[in-house]
Protein backbone atom coordinates (compact mmCIF):
# COMPACT_ATOMS: atom_id res chain seq x y z
CA UNK A 1 0.00 0.00 0.00
CA UNK A 2 1.28 3.63 -0.49
CA UNK A 3 1.84 5.94 2.19
CA UNK A 4 1.17 9.39 2.27
CA UNK A 5 3.38 11.19 4.75
CA UNK A 6 1.61 14.38 6.25
CA UNK A 7 0.43 16.12 9.26
CA UNK A 8 -3.45 16.13 10.64
CA UNK A 9 -3.88 19.84 11.24
CA UNK A 10 -2.06 21.33 8.56
CA UNK A 11 -3.68 22.97 5.17
CA UNK A 12 -1.67 21.30 2.44
CA UNK A 13 -1.77 17.52 3.54
CA UNK A 14 -5.57 17.87 3.82
CA UNK A 15 -5.59 18.69 -0.13
CA UNK A 16 -4.39 15.06 -0.41
CA UNK A 17 -6.31 13.61 2.35
CA UNK A 18 -9.65 15.20 0.68
CA UNK A 19 -8.74 14.30 -2.85
CA UNK A 20 -8.10 10.43 -1.85
CA UNK A 21 -11.00 10.46 -0.37
CA UNK A 22 -12.91 11.68 -3.15
CA UNK A 23 -11.50 9.01 -5.29
CA UNK A 24 -12.39 6.06 -2.94
CA UNK A 25 -8.28 5.32 -2.42
CA UNK A 26 -7.25 3.88 0.73
CA UNK A 27 -3.44 4.81 2.06
CA UNK A 28 -1.22 4.69 5.32
CA UNK A 29 -1.50 7.89 6.96
CA UNK A 30 1.75 8.27 8.71
CA UNK A 31 2.39 11.82 10.98
CA UNK A 32 4.60 14.17 11.00
CA UNK A 33 5.08 16.53 13.83
CA UNK A 34 5.81 19.56 11.50
CA UNK A 35 6.31 21.62 14.74
CA UNK A 36 8.66 19.87 15.98
CA UNK A 37 10.74 19.56 12.83
CA UNK A 38 10.12 15.95 12.24
CA UNK A 39 9.84 16.91 8.72
CA UNK A 40 13.50 18.14 8.61
CA UNK A 41 15.48 14.64 9.92
CA UNK A 42 17.80 13.35 6.93
CA UNK A 43 15.17 10.66 6.48
CA UNK A 44 12.30 12.61 5.50
CA UNK A 45 14.95 15.15 3.62
CA UNK A 46 15.86 11.97 1.62
CA UNK A 47 12.00 11.33 0.23
CA UNK A 48 11.68 15.13 -0.08
CA UNK A 49 15.22 17.58 -0.08
CA UNK A 50 12.49 20.52 0.93
CA UNK A 51 11.81 19.22 4.22
CA UNK A 52 7.86 20.02 3.42
CA UNK A 53 4.65 17.29 3.66
CA UNK A 54 2.96 15.70 2.11
CA UNK A 55 4.79 13.39 0.66
CA UNK A 56 3.38 10.22 -1.41
CA UNK A 57 5.53 6.96 -1.13
CA UNK A 58 4.34 4.57 -3.80
CA UNK A 59 5.24 0.87 -2.76
CA UNK A 60 8.35 0.92 -5.05
CA UNK A 61 9.48 3.46 -2.43
CA UNK A 62 9.32 6.62 -4.93
CA UNK A 63 8.90 9.46 -3.24
CA UNK A 64 6.63 12.14 -4.44
CA UNK A 65 5.96 15.65 -3.16
CA UNK A 66 3.59 18.78 -4.19
CA UNK A 67 0.46 18.01 -3.86
CA UNK A 68 -0.28 19.13 -7.59
CA UNK A 69 2.32 16.51 -8.63
CA UNK A 70 0.50 14.04 -5.86
CA UNK A 71 -2.95 14.83 -6.83
CA UNK A 72 -1.83 14.55 -11.23
CA UNK A 73 -0.30 11.26 -10.27
CA UNK A 74 -3.85 10.16 -8.11
CA UNK A 75 -5.96 11.44 -10.94
CA UNK A 76 -3.84 9.22 -13.91
CA UNK A 77 -3.72 6.05 -11.71
CA UNK A 78 -7.46 6.41 -10.83
CA UNK A 79 -9.16 8.30 -13.24
CA UNK A 80 -12.85 8.28 -11.50
CA UNK A 81 -14.15 10.34 -10.32
CA UNK A 82 -12.88 13.34 -12.96
CA UNK A 83 -11.21 15.64 -10.51
CA UNK A 84 -8.76 17.15 -12.84
CA UNK A 85 -10.72 18.30 -16.37
CA UNK A 86 -12.12 15.65 -18.64
CA UNK A 87 -11.72 17.24 -22.16
CA UNK A 88 -8.90 19.26 -23.27
CA UNK A 89 -10.26 22.19 -22.02
CA UNK A 90 -11.83 21.29 -19.08
CA UNK A 91 -8.61 20.23 -17.81
CA UNK A 92 -7.42 23.50 -18.89
CA UNK A 93 -9.89 25.35 -17.06
CA UNK A 94 -9.22 23.65 -13.75
CA UNK A 95 -4.93 23.67 -14.17
CA UNK A 96 -5.99 27.31 -14.04
CA UNK A 97 -8.30 27.81 -11.49
CA UNK A 98 -5.94 25.34 -9.01
CA UNK A 99 -3.30 27.80 -10.36
CA UNK A 100 -4.95 30.79 -9.20
CA UNK A 101 -6.64 29.52 -5.53
CA UNK A 102 -2.69 27.51 -5.11
CA UNK A 103 -0.77 31.17 -5.63
CA UNK A 104 -3.62 33.33 -5.12
CA UNK A 105 -4.84 31.95 -1.75
CA UNK A 106 -3.05 28.85 -0.09
CA UNK A 107 0.58 30.62 -0.29
CA UNK A 108 -0.58 33.82 0.97
CA UNK A 109 -2.34 32.70 3.91
CA UNK A 110 0.70 30.06 4.88
CA UNK A 111 3.00 33.16 4.57
CA UNK A 112 0.82 35.43 6.69
CA UNK A 113 0.40 32.24 8.94
CA UNK A 114 4.44 32.01 9.36
CA UNK A 115 5.29 35.51 9.28
CA UNK A 116 2.43 36.85 11.84
CA UNK A 117 2.57 34.15 14.62
CA UNK A 118 6.46 33.06 14.30
CA UNK A 119 5.46 29.40 14.44
CA UNK A 120 8.45 28.19 12.25
CA UNK A 121 10.43 30.96 13.96
CA UNK A 122 12.56 27.86 14.76
CA UNK A 123 13.96 27.66 11.05
CA UNK A 124 13.21 30.69 9.56
CA UNK A 125 12.95 35.00 10.55
CA UNK A 126 9.48 36.01 10.63
CA UNK A 127 8.69 39.31 8.72
CA UNK A 128 5.24 40.85 10.57
CA UNK A 129 4.56 43.50 8.12
CA UNK A 130 5.81 40.95 5.32
CA UNK A 131 2.86 38.61 6.48
CA UNK A 132 0.36 41.38 6.85
CA UNK A 133 0.81 42.24 3.22
CA UNK A 134 0.07 38.05 1.99
CA UNK A 135 -2.80 38.83 4.25
CA UNK A 136 -3.60 41.41 1.47
CA UNK A 137 -2.92 38.91 -1.51
CA UNK A 138 -5.13 36.62 0.31
CA UNK A 139 -8.25 38.73 0.51
CA UNK A 140 -7.86 40.18 -2.53
CA UNK A 141 -7.84 36.67 -4.35
CA UNK A 142 -10.92 36.16 -2.67
CA UNK A 143 -12.71 39.00 -4.02
CA UNK A 144 -11.93 37.02 -7.48
CA UNK A 145 -12.73 33.61 -6.32
CA UNK A 146 -16.49 35.54 -5.49
CA UNK A 147 -16.77 37.00 -9.06
CA UNK A 148 -16.02 33.70 -9.98
CA UNK A 149 -18.22 31.70 -8.17
CA UNK A 150 -21.20 34.55 -8.92
CA UNK A 151 -20.99 32.37 -12.16
CA UNK A 152 -20.77 28.76 -11.72
CA UNK A 153 -21.72 26.30 -8.72
CA UNK A 154 -18.13 25.50 -8.70
CA UNK A 155 -14.68 27.15 -9.08
CA UNK A 156 -14.35 25.07 -12.17
CA UNK A 157 -17.81 25.23 -13.35
CA UNK A 158 -20.19 22.98 -13.37
CA UNK A 159 -18.21 20.07 -11.44
CA UNK A 160 -16.26 19.59 -8.13
CA UNK A 161 -12.70 19.58 -8.67
CA UNK A 162 -9.14 20.34 -7.36
CA UNK A 163 -9.66 23.84 -7.36
CA UNK A 164 -12.46 23.24 -4.89
CA UNK A 165 -10.68 21.75 -2.57
CA UNK A 166 -7.42 23.60 -2.66
CA UNK A 167 -9.91 26.68 -1.72
CA UNK A 168 -11.66 24.99 0.45
CA UNK A 169 -8.05 23.88 2.53
CA UNK A 170 -6.84 27.11 2.35
CA UNK A 171 -10.14 29.28 3.15
CA UNK A 172 -10.57 27.01 6.55
CA UNK A 173 -6.90 27.47 7.65
CA UNK A 174 -7.20 31.12 7.41
CA UNK A 175 -9.07 30.69 10.70
CA UNK A 176 -6.07 30.55 12.32
CA UNK A 177 -4.90 34.13 11.49
CA UNK A 178 -8.75 35.34 12.27
CA UNK A 179 -9.78 35.51 8.84
CA UNK A 180 -13.45 34.58 8.29
CA UNK A 181 -15.24 34.56 5.01
CA UNK A 182 -17.52 37.75 5.75
CA UNK A 183 -20.74 39.51 3.76
CA UNK A 184 -18.27 40.51 1.30
CA UNK A 185 -18.38 37.40 -0.21
CA UNK A 186 -21.35 36.07 -0.67
CA UNK A 187 -20.97 33.39 -3.35
CA UNK A 188 -18.23 32.25 -1.56
CA UNK A 189 -20.09 31.85 1.52
CA UNK A 190 -22.64 30.01 -0.37
CA UNK A 191 -19.71 27.84 -1.99
CA UNK A 192 -18.10 26.90 1.38
CA UNK A 193 -21.30 26.03 3.02
CA UNK A 194 -22.21 23.60 0.24
CA UNK A 195 -18.51 21.90 -0.13
CA UNK A 196 -17.80 21.64 3.51
CA UNK A 197 -20.95 19.10 3.56
CA UNK A 198 -18.55 16.61 1.24
CA UNK A 199 -17.67 13.52 3.32
CA UNK A 200 -14.11 14.45 1.78
CA UNK A 201 -13.73 17.76 3.94
CA UNK A 202 -14.00 15.70 7.19
CA UNK A 203 -11.18 13.38 5.73
N1 LIG B 1 3.97 23.53 -2.27
C1 LIG B 1 3.92 22.48 -1.27
C2 LIG B 1 3.69 23.12 0.10
C3 LIG B 1 3.93 22.14 1.23
C4 LIG B 1 3.99 22.86 2.58
O1 LIG B 1 4.23 24.07 2.69
N2 LIG B 1 3.75 22.07 3.65
C5 LIG B 1 3.81 22.60 4.99
C6 LIG B 1 2.61 22.09 5.80
S1 LIG B 1 1.08 22.80 5.17
C7 LIG B 1 5.07 22.08 5.70
O2 LIG B 1 5.47 20.95 5.49
N3 LIG B 1 5.70 22.91 6.55
C8 LIG B 1 6.81 22.50 7.35
C9 LIG B 1 7.95 23.48 7.32
O3 LIG B 1 7.88 24.48 6.59
O4 LIG B 1 8.95 23.21 8.03
C10 LIG B 1 2.84 21.46 -1.62
O5 LIG B 1 2.04 21.72 -2.52
O6 LIG B 1 2.83 20.35 -1.07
Amino acid sequence: MMTLYETKTAPNPRRVRMFLTEKGVGVNYAQIDIEKGENLTPEMLAKNPLGKVPILELEDGTCISECDAICTYLEAQFPEPCLMGKTPLGKGIVAMWQRRMEVGLMLPIGQCFQHTTGYFRDRMTPVPEFGQEAGKDYKKSLTILDQCLAESEFIAGDAFSIADITALCAIDFARVVKMRLDDNHPNVQRWHASVSQRPSAKA
